[in-house]
């Protein structure tokens, strides 16, 4: 009986061998052709694959049921894009493969808890490619249901255009503006080495997830590319896994013609490890890169993948046709049949389900890491307690009392100080009680006043470190700072002249957007910064900051709105901020305490006449406060009955109740006059048509200061005449 029956299994051993090994020879066989078939009409493989988007027949039948995970990907994108009749099939298709191989068996995640520390952050800073991200979300079993992908790019769908963050469970960053995602990659594993550093003990590690990156060839020739993976290399931030779509293809065409650097030079020459020359179609060729990017090693990594763009379509792949227009009915129909996908638009056959659901292997491995989670918040409950704040955006409980005394202590001394060295002040002032508090400047530290005596060099000594070195990358260094703030754990301020704000300016529009509640520092606000000139005299920017939705503009007028402003901008955990601030000293403002209370509102009545009626309305922000002051005080002599109000955030004054802002600006009061040492647009919405401003819409010059706000207007003088003059429209 048993001879009999190890006989049957003998005999069916030897069947399957043969089955095998035919099988194996009939996959050297057509590899062989594969690769010679194309060197012999003068193509390489690559040119060949790219050209023809079709799969080597062998690498179908070997890896038949992962190729069948990835088509899933490539239907719905392609599907999608062409219910919308918008959208970019091309990207998805190319990189399906790479994703499958990266969430099925790497990314580390729990589809049911998105929101969860230690998962891997998966980022698409090839944003167009998004149905790629959205296809991985829904199969992996986040709550994404199909008809939301069935409603790609519509209205109040959850499956925006570009990747939205918020929006969609799963996303991590708004993408799209190409590179910028990537840079807020670098943001995020540079939060996870530095929280690492300061939580994980001996005994417990509660830290420890990586970044993984898709990149395209946009995201590579953008600029920005260079400041965040320049930094990313000298932070050594080993756990940064950036997948480059080499698919040489780009909107216009072969990236030939633009696009020729030896990438993989460039990433080592910044300290990356570069995995080259990987089939970013093969499954194996792919998790061997990623085996090799995952050993431990500080340099980030790059693994640059041979792709074709669009993979699958048939006549449209390898070109730039398929990048971003629907495929159109006939080649869909065409790629269906070149997949072996024969189902309908939003089908998933189950066993393909089966295959990408993550959700009980992500659950058993968050559990596992709340075990350790538990473990270590009984050995170390100091520590547990503050990354259990941090991570959850909470500010000390006491904030706003301690903000109350930060005011009230500055109002009591009347000094006169730069509003930067005011903001130094304030992060000494409130620094010491926020650990999450990380700060940095782009190579201008001692003019930002950005560094205080608590600034602890973040890559000399992570551990410690709450001050980044960002070098002069502005652009980098904001995009690097949404993305801290999206990693969770910190509240992150950059810093730089308010003139090169125009650097980092998309980045500044993505922080409101996301929105991330970043908090970013310029100084030299004005002509007042002197000497160096126009070029770094800010002329327009304040106003086009302000244009920014969302983003919270402060340009304080002495330390104590400048402390109000920092207490906002701190306390502002979801949306961003902008502090704005002088070069030259101010003079200090005397207050009551409800005048202190009211600095929130934006906006409020600094000074009044001491009796009489209201004749005149002078507003001003920042500098330009104190001429206001003296204004009044020389109209008051001549009888003029001149109100000042302080606009220190005029966006914030406007969202206040109609009451309070018809106190501060009462109706029947059409005398006004603005002075702000910028352009004058932005103040035609508070004087209204008879009213005066003072601004500079020109640019400035090179000569010290006080020259400069005499000769373009800006003086005691100057506001007094143009209040005379609206008095005098207005009588
Ligand atoms: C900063 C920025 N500039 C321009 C665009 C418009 N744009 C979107 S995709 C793209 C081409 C990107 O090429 P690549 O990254 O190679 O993407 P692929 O076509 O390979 O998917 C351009 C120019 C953008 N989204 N962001
Ligand atoms: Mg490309």
């Amino acid at each position: 009986m048993h001879s009999q029956i190890l006989l049957q299994v003998s005999d069916f051993l030897q069947v399957c061998v043969a089955l095998v090994s035919r099988q194996a020879a009939r996959a050297i066989i057509l590899w062989a052709v594969y690769l010679l078939a194309p060197a012999a009409s003068g193509k390489m493989g690559g040119f060949h694959r790219r050209r023809f988007g079709r799969p080597p027949e062998f690498m179908t039948k070997l890896n038949a049921d992962r190729f069948q995970l990835a088509n899933a990907v490539r239907a719905l994108s392609m599907d999608a894009v062409e219910r919308a009749a918008s959208g970019h099939p091309g990207m998805p298709m190319g990189m399906a493969d790479i994703v499958e191989v990266l969430f099925n068996d790497y990314h580390k995640h729990n589809p049911a808890n998105p929101d969860w520390w230690d998962r891997d952050r998966f980022v698409v800073s090839n944003g167009h490619g998004s149905m790629l991200l959205y296809s991985v979300l829904h199969l992996s079993g986040y709550d994404l249901p199909m008809k939301e992908l069935e409603n790609f790019r519509q209205l109040h769908s959850a499956t925006p255009g570009h990747p939205e963050f918020a929006d969609t469970p799963g996303v991590e960053t708004t993408t799209g503006p190409l590179g910028q995602g990537l840079a807020n990659a670098v943001g995020m594993a540079l939060a996870e080495k530095l929280l690492a550093a300061r939580f994980n003990t001996d005994e417990h590690t509660v830290i420890d997830h990586r970044t993984w990156v898709f990149a395209g060839d946009g995201c590579l020739m953008e600029g920005i590319s260079h400041e965040a993976c320049s930094l990313a290399g000298t932070f050594g931030l080993g756990k940064l896994v950036v997948f480059y779509d080499d698919n040489q293809i780009s909107i216009d065409g072969d990236t030939d013609g633009w696009f020729t650097d030896n990438t993989p030079a460039r990433f080592r020459a910044y300290g990356w490890r570069v995995i080259e020359d990987v089939d970013g179609h093969s499954p194996e060729a792919i998790s061997a890169a990623i085996d090799q990017a995952i050993a431990a090693d500080d340099r980030p990594v790059l693994i640059c993948c041979k792709t074709t763009i669009g993979f699958g379509a048939p006549n449209k792949a390898g070109t730039a046709d398929v990048h971003g227009a629907a495929l159109g009915e006939k080649e869909i129909a065409a790629a269906r049949k070149q997949l072996g996908w024969p189902h309908e638009p939003f089908v998933i056959p189950d066993h393909i389900r089966a295959g990408w659901d993550a959700r009980e292997r992500g659950a058993e491995t968050e559990r596992r890491w709340q075990k350790v989670w538990k473990a270590y918040s009984s050995a170390n409950p100091a520590l547990a307690r503050e990354l259990e704040e941090r991570m959850n955006g909470g500010l000390p409980a006491d904030f706003d009392s301690l903000a109350d005394d930060v005011l009230a202590h500055m109002q009591a001394d009347d000094s006169t100080v730069a509003t930067r060295k005011a903001s130094e002040m304030s992060l000494e002032a409130f620094g010491p009680h926020l650990p999450a508090l990380i700060g940095g400047s782009a190579d201008l530290s001692g003019s930002n006043n950005t560094r205080w005596s608590g600034s602890v060099d973040a890559r000399e000594n992570p551990r410690e470190g709450n001050y980044i070195y960002y070098g002069v990358r502005e652009f980098g260094m904001t995009a690097i700072v949404n993305g801290l703030h999206l990693h969770g754990g910190f509240i992150a301020y950059s810093g730089t002249f308010l003139v090169f704000s125009d650097y980092a300016r998309n980045a500044v529009r993505m922080s409101a957007l996301i929105p991330a509640g970043t908090i970013h520092v310029y100084t030299h606000d004005s002509i007042g910064l002197g000497e160096d000139g126009p070029t770094h005299q800010p002329v327009e920017h304040l106003t086009s900051l302000r244009l920014i939705p969302g983003l919270s503009v402060w340009r304080p007028a002495d330390k104590v709105e400048t402390a109000a402003a920092w207490a906002a901008a701190i306390a502002r955990r979801d949306k961003p901020t902008a502090l704005v601030l002088t070069r030259q000293g101010l003079p200090h403002q005397p207050r009551s305490s409800a005048q202190l209370d009211l600095i929130r509102r934006g906006g409020y009545v600094l000074a009044e006449p001491a009796d009489g009626p209201i004749d005149v309305l002078i507003m001003a922000s920042g500098s330009e406060v104190g001429l206001a002051v003296e204004a009044a005080a020389s109209l008051a002599e001549e009888g003029v009955g001149a109100r000042v109000v302080s606009m220190p955030n005029p966006d914030l004054f406007l969202a206040q109740d109609e009451r309070y802002r018809n106190e501060v600006l009462p109706t029947d009061v059409t005398a006004r006059v603005a002075v702000e040492a910028g352009v004058s647009l932005y103040w035609h919405q508070f004087v209204g048509n008879c009213g005066q401003i003072i601004g500079i819409d020109r640019f400035g010059a090179s000569a010290p200061a006080a020259d400069l706000f005499r000769e373009f207007g800006f003086s005691t003088k100057a506001v007094i005449e143009a209040a005379r003059k609206t008095l005098a429209e207005t009588a």
